[in-house]
């Protein structure tokens, strides 16, 4: 009778699959033909030349009644009910402590399969991670975006993408909170370029147009600090315009509302309330006043790199940053971020 009952449904199902009974007619699954448990890759069961994809009772010759109708998950034999049963406590492998199949959307993250397995912007649908900067396609918007959705992320080069274009870029993770997009990057007697609106194509470690990471208001929505020659200054700036990074911006004042200065890491922002002036003659990237008054003066916490005589657009001395009187140097680096860090 059984058989007659498994040649009708062979017949429904087709020669690919065939149902599978146990001693007492019992459905257990019907799968790709098989040979040993390494041909059934989701179950690992391989029962009477099939793949059994669902519970199995105990097989003696077909003299026994089928197992499974007291599973008890977790005691290793694969019984009614159950998708799979490793016999473990274990979370993160192949089969969760509730006898399912790990799969992505489960909520659980498999060990070596999955980054990740949640609904959240720093996990894409695949349950890989999203938006940590690895290549383009998982390009973040800045460095800040990519540290606060992966707080683990060090130091190093990434991808972001703040608008139209993907930028690989040095991103700082350590110094004052991390999250920092490096915007430029200039060498002593390098050309200055408007590094508002452009980024440093000629150089083999540019950073991007500050503009991009800029999203309404000009530059006064970043902070910014310096590094000159690999030391990292502790002043910084908030509020600046991104006409203190354009050389042809005209040779007048430039930020009527002043800038919001830090002299040191951990001491509060205070405000330049007077209008800071600058030279494209002379003056180049200014944040500064022309006078010295404690508040940013060139001489002082302000920034300002000055050319050389006769070449007034290529970069040779460093004023301000609270040490340098008109030093010289080999590299200075332009970190932003965008506030609300
Ligand atoms: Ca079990
Ligand atoms: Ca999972």
């Amino acid at each position: 009778m059984r058989v007659s009952i498994a040649l009708v449904l062979l017949g429904v199902f087709g020669c690919g699959e065939t149902l599978v009974l146990d001693a007492q007619g019992l459905k257990t699954g019907y799968g790709p033909r098989c040979t040993s448990a390494a041909d059934c890759p989701s179950t690992g069961l391989c029962r009477m030349g099939r793949c059994a994809p669902h519970w199995e009772g105990k097989e003696d010759g077909g003299t026994t009644v089928g197992g499974g109708l007291d599973a008890s998950c977790g005691n290793g034999i694969l019984e009614r009910g159950e998708a799979c049963d490793d016999g473990n406590q274990v979370q993160e492998d192949a089969c969760l402590t509730d006898c399912t199949l790990a799969r992505c959307g489960d909520g659980v993250v498999q060990a070596g399969e999955e980054d990740c397995d949640e609904a959240s912007e720093r996990c894409s649908p695949d349950c890989q991670f999203a938006h940590d900067g690895r290549s383009i396609e998982r390009a973040a918007r800045s460095c800040q975006h990519l540290l606060s959705l992966h707080p683990e992320t060090p130091t190093g080069q990434y991808w972001i993408q703040p608008g139209d274009l993907p930028w690989r870029v040095v991103c700082e993770m350590d110094f004052d909170g991390g999250g920092w997009t490096r915007v430029a990057r200039v060498n002593y007697d390098d050309p200055l370029w408007d590094a508002w609106s452009d980024a440093n194509e000629g150089s083999d470690s540019f950073g991007l147009p500050i503009s991009s990471l800029s999203e309404c208001c000009d530059g006064e929505d970043l902070t910014f600090h310096f590094v000159v020659d690999g030391e990292r200054m502790p002043t910084r700036f908030r509020d600046v315009m991104g006409l203190a990074f354009q050389t042809s911006a005209p040779a007048e004042n430039f930020d009527p509302d002043g800038v919001m200065i830090s002299p040191g890491v951990d001491e509060p922002y205070s405000h330049c309330p007077a209008t800071l002036t600058r030279q494209n003659t002379w003056w180049n990237w200014s944040i500064s006043q022309s006078r010295f008054d404690g508040c940013s003066g060139y001489q002082a916490d302000g920034f300002l790199l000055v050319g050389a005589s006769g070449r007034d657009e290529q970069a040779t001395k460093i004023f301000g940053l609270g040490r340098f009187t008109g030093d010289t140097f080999s590299s200075i680096e332009v970190f932003a971020r965008e506030e609300g860090q």
